[in-house]
């Protein structure tokens, strides 16, 4: 795998900005550098791992966490396409869809202007049929400046239209839980999972003490995330998405996952995904591209 790197790193590495290692987690990550900030990502499910701005740490990822072909990562922004959450016809297939769970390709790569950018590139095969009788070409685009933008884009190969949900599922590091609040969301309803999808009005911002699993509604372009903990915000910009998934396991799931690293890290996390979700499906006509865009910074 070093001579895969080597060879990855020959053809795509861009001098003091981006290059190819293998990860101490078992796969090979391309490493972004842009003055004080860098990212990670791994090309195991296009998975970004890490952003460290100004030499701090702004996603939480599992310290347990592998990079195994066929399985999920807990933690950094897993990459979920083309189905949020259960199968939307079958409960048995893999939660959050195909691809993060699988080898993405390199496609480009740029360092300019103060910004270094990975895109990475998936196409969906035969085998895959059986779960999504569809054929995309999906690229995730990750760019590094003062900021981290992300942009999932599908394109319809096909010849016939598709529909989809996605969500860039980012799992943000924070000082502690009970600190930390949400803005903008003041305006939208949300599908509560943990209720049975009871339908649900925001009152204010949102706070977490307890379980939180839920899908919000409506305008979710303009979020902010109040870390109290750390005394940092975190604005989260999107384009392309109608809503927007806030989750923490708090105790009990956090046990039931048994892949958090530790009975009480839910106190150090919180999920804001930028998602097409819930009610919020897209439809790819033939020859289309749909993006989903992400833009987080640090205030
Ligand atoms: O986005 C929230 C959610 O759908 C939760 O219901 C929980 O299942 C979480 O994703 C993690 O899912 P995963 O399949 O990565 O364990």
């Amino acid at each position: 795998m070093q001579a895969e790197c080597n060879k990855l790193t020959a053809a795509f590495g861009r001098p003091g900005a981006l290059d190819f290692v293998l990860s101490p987690l078992g796969g090979i990550v391309a490493r972004l550098r842009q003055g004080a900030s860098e990212a990670t990502i791994a090309l195991h499910g296009a998975h970004v791992l890490s952003w460290v701005h100004d030499g701090r740490e702004m996603l939480w990822l599992s310290p347990v966490a592998r990079l195994d072909e066929g399985k999920a990562v807990r933690g950094g922004i897993p990459v979920c396409w083309p189905w949020f959450g259960p199968h939307p016809g079958d409960a048995a297939k893999p939660a959050h869809g195909l691809v993060r769970t699988r080898g993405w390709h390199v496609a480009e790569t740029a360092a300019a202007a103060g910004r270094t950018m990975l895109r990475l590139s998936i196409q969906t095969a035969e085998q895959d049929a059986q779960h999504w009788p569809h054929r995309a070409m999906v690229e995730l685009t990750v760019a590094l400046g003062d900021d981290l933008a992300l942009t999932l884009a599908t394109q319809n190969i096909g010849s016939a239209p598709f529909r989809l949900t996605e969500a860039l599922h980012t799992y943000f590091r924070v000082g502690d839980i009970a600190q930390t609040t949400v803005e903008g969301l003041e305006r939208c309803s949300y599908i509560d999972k943990l209720d049975g999808g009871a339908r649900r009005d925001q009152a204010g911002a949102i706070g977490i003490d307890r379980e939180v699993d839920r899908i919000y509604l409506g305008d979710t372009s303009a979020l902010c995330l109040i870390d109290g903990g750390r005394g940092a915000r975190v604005e989260i910009e999107s384009v392309g998405s109608r809503s927007a998934v806030v989750w923490n396991p708090w105790e009990q799931k956090t046990a039931r996952l048994g892949d958090m690293g530790s009975p009480d890290a839910y106190r150090q996390m919180l999920c804001i995904e930028t998602a097409n979700a819930g009610d919020d499906v897209v439809e790819v006509a033939p020859g289309a591209t749909h993006r989903l865009q992400a833009r987080f910074r640090v205030g």
